[in-house]
């Protein structure tokens, strides 16, 4: 999503599962899992690696240290509720989507919370410009997680 925000070209290879399970690929990642991204001869592993990588390169890691102290804030609360997310898609789908939609509200009020502190709610969630805090496409209820659907990237 961020390269795509700023209109960079990338080169994307979906992995099958098929693939995936053959092993050699797992066995050449660094943590046995995907996503990894390449950037020239910089080769990268950890999606939120990937994504502070991307936002620093591109300048979308705020303007100074406390503002890119508050994005690695943000970015971490999306980790928690993408891992609840995936844990529900995985583990408790049927069980428990109704309980997750009704808690979503309380999940997702921090994040208004930082955007209603910042000018009124009429900028960005921290500092006055775009910023990489997560911008990462996140499993959604419904939406299956698994090796097919990480990717390996090459900017
Ligand atoms: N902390 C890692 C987690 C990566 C991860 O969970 N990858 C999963 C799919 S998205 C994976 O490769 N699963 C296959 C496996 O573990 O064999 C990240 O954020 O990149």
């Amino acid at each position: 999503m961020l390269l795509a925000d700023q209109g960079q070209s990338w080169k994307e290879e979906v992995v099958t599962k098929e693939t995936w399970l053959q092993g050699p690929l797992k066995a050449s990642c660094l943590y046995g899992q995907l996503p990894k991204f390449q950037d020239g001869d910089l080769t990268l592993y950890q999606s939120n690696a990937i994504l502070r990588h991307l936002g620093r390169s591109f300048g979308l890691y705020g303007k100074d240290p406390r503002e890119a102290a508050l994005l690695d804030m943000v970015n971490d609360g999306v980790e928690d509720l993408r891992r609840l997310c995936s844990h529900l898609i995985r583990h408790n789908y049927e069980e428990g989507k109704a309980r997750y939609v009704e808690e979503l509200p309380g999940h997702l009020k921090p994040f208004e919370t930082l955007l209603s502190q910042n000018q009124g709610g009429q900028a960005f969630i921290v500092g006055s410009q775009a910023a990489s805090g997560r911008m990462r496409a996140g499993p959604g209820p419904g939406k299956a997680l698994g090796p097919q659907r990480c990717q390996e990237s090459k900017r």
